[in-house]
């Protein structure tokens, strides 16, 4: 009887090499969008905004400039001097990757402003450690908005979910009056999983 178990195992062995196709393993993945207010219609609700000028704060709908979709949008800069930020903190699953889109429009210099300006956009984690960042300058003017993104490396995935901050920092010194304009944030976490 257990001779006869082991000749049907091998038989079962031999079919499979026979036809060429070894067992694959299959894999799946689910995208999860963890933010939203992404574009900012929802005023500040879910995002943290502070400024070095009294009483301004970046998030707001007024008709000039532009929002890339509907009416509201963050305006970094655009003051002559200080430094705007726009920030939001999200969990990311174990075993996700990451990436970050916006929407980002880097307003026209050519009016005469000829002071620096700059725009970093930053994913951090809760221990502080920058894993992904980009930035921009006035030389990066566009004529409208454009989209941009931002991929954690494969370093950040971890086994188990982790918190990560999403900042905008625009920087400019004397002489800068166009802004820096974000609208549209979309995050995308990623779980691959093995069948
Ligand atoms: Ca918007």
């Amino acid at each position: 009887m257990k001779n006869r178990r082991w000749a049907e195992r091998l038989g079962a062995v031999a079919a499979v090499v026979a036809l060429g196709q070894p067992a694959l393993a299959s894999t799946a993945h689910a995208d999860i969008h963890p933010l939203d207010n992404g574009g900012f219609e929802l005023g500040a609700a879910g995002w943290r905004q502070s400024s070095t000028v009294p009483g301004y704060r970046p998030i707001g709908n007024q008709p000039s400039p532009a929002a890339h979709s509907g009416t509201w949008k963050a305006v970094l800069g655009g003051h002559g001097v200080g430094a705007d930020t726009v920030s939001r903190t999200f969990t990311v699953p174990a075993f996700a990757s990451t990436r970050v889109s916006y929407w980002l429009h880097v307003e026209d210099p050519r009016s005469g402003d000829r002071g620096f300006r700059q725009l970093v956009v930053a994913l951090t984690s809760e221990d502080g450690v920058t894993y992904a960042s980009d930035s921009f300058t006035n030389k990066d003017w566009t004529e409208r908005y454009e989209r941009r993104e931002l991929t954690l490396p494969d370093g950040f995935v971890a086994a188990v979910p982790r918190q990560l901050t999403l900042t905008f920092l625009a920087a400019e010194g004397v002489g800068n009056h166009h802004p820096f304009l974000v609208d549209d944030v979309d995050i995308t976490t990623t779980v691959r999983l093995q069948l």
